[in-house]
């Protein structure tokens, strides 16, 4: 046994709160670097001692085109990046990917669509192969695909949809700053219909949208005080992408992203919290100090949706040298 195994260094029961005050988010947000870390550690040790990471893996099968008018999102028919509507993938093709990414070490696969809400018919059909083909080849299958209805919501759950990701992106404040043809209330009744059809919820946002520290805080505020908490929360730090109206904002401070992530983990003990878009700005450093002191989920692939992440061998070399727990054997 060594002193980390120690009760000293594990909590017995890490109480789960869905009371966080702003002024309770705020002051962990900004606390002196040391003790955040300390006090997140302590969290993330006592609900994961094996520093699990969960793997996964994302692909776009609908691409471009879409109206809504997110700021940060080169996919917005609103955006001139580079991004043009493509067809969408069919399910072999899918499949086929869900197979490689299985084969490279994932957990989860998931699937993004460019759309502001799921619409019926031949594609909606096309969405549920999708999500029984993924869980029959035995990965977790998670849709990010806008708003939707009960039924299709209900028809997804019974196709075996593990999660649905539907971010707030930002806080309240913040909000309509970044995106005007879709509200903040909208976004809320979309979580709710997920979670009355009994798929877990993946939510969380974005940092370096030109927000305010108040406006993390109040984002987190948001998550934590849904009840029950999101099973996911992906933080993402903004890719600036050429086109979008953020091109030009400087990308964040890595410790940034650190402090994000280990504040999400105090906040919500058994969440899952992803370390998402913005990996490559990130460097290996801050990346082992994220996996550290909360995050126990990334992206794992060659690129997101339309943008690129860290490298398969790159992951694979930080996970090893990080000495987290993956599913496959790190060697
Ligand atoms: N259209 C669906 C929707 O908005 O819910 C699904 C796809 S959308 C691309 C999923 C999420 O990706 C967004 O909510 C946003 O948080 C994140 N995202 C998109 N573009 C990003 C960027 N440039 N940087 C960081 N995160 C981004
Ligand atoms: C999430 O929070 N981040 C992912 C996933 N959920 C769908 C998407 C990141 C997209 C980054 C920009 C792009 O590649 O287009
Ligand atoms: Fe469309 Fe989603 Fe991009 Fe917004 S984030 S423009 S809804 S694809």
């Amino acid at each position: 046994m060594t002193i980390l195994d120690s009760k000293l260094f594990q909590l017995d029961e890490v109480p789960i709160r869905y009371d966080w005050t702003l002024d309770e988010v705020s002051e962990l947000l900004e606390k002196p670097l040391m003790n955040l870390l300390w006090e997140a550690q302590l969290v993330h040790r006592s609900v994961n001692p094996s520093y699990k990471v969960q793997l996964a893996s994302l692909l776009s099968v609908r691409t471009g085109g879409c109206e809504e008018d997110c700021a940060y999102c080169p996919q917005s028919m609103h955006n001139s990046s580079d991004v043009s509507g493509q067809p969408n993938l069919d399910v072999q093709p899918v499949l086929e990917r869900a197979k490689i990414a299985k084969e490279a070490g994932a957990d989860r696969f998931c699937m993004g669509w460019a759309w502001r809400e799921i619409r019926n018919g031949k594609e909606f059909e096309a969405m549920l192969s999708m999500v029984r083909g993924v869980r029959e080849i035995g990965l977790e299958a998670c849709v990010t695909a806008g708003m939707l209805t009960n039924e299709q919501a209900i028809r997804l759950a019974d196709a075996g949809l593990t999660a649905y990701n539907h971010n707030l992106d930002t806080s309240p404040e913040h909000y309509e700053k970044i995106i005007t043809t879709r509200t903040y209330q909208e976004r809320l009744e979309t979580l709710q219909r997920v979670r009355s059809a009994g798929i877990t919820i993946c939510c969380g946002g974005i940092i370096g949208m030109g927000e305010s520290i108040l406006d993390r805080a109040s984002l987190l505020q948001v998550l934590a005080t849904l009840n029950p908490h999101p099973e996911s929360v992906p933080i993402n730090s903004l890719v600036a992408v050429e086109g979008t109206p953020l091109e030009n904002l400087s990308s964040v401070d890595p410790l940034e992203m650190v402090r994000m992530v280990a504040t999400a983990r105090i906040l919500m003990p058994k969440s899952r919290v992803r370390l998402s878009a913005g990996r490559e700005q990130l460097g290996r450093e801050a990346q082992i100090l994220c996996l550290q002191a909360g995050a126990d989920s990334i992206f794992y692939g060659d690129t997101l949706l339309t943008t690129s992440n860290p490298t398969i061998a790159a992951d694979r070399d930080l996970l090893l040298k990080a000495g987290v727990q993956v599913n496959w054997e790190l060697n």
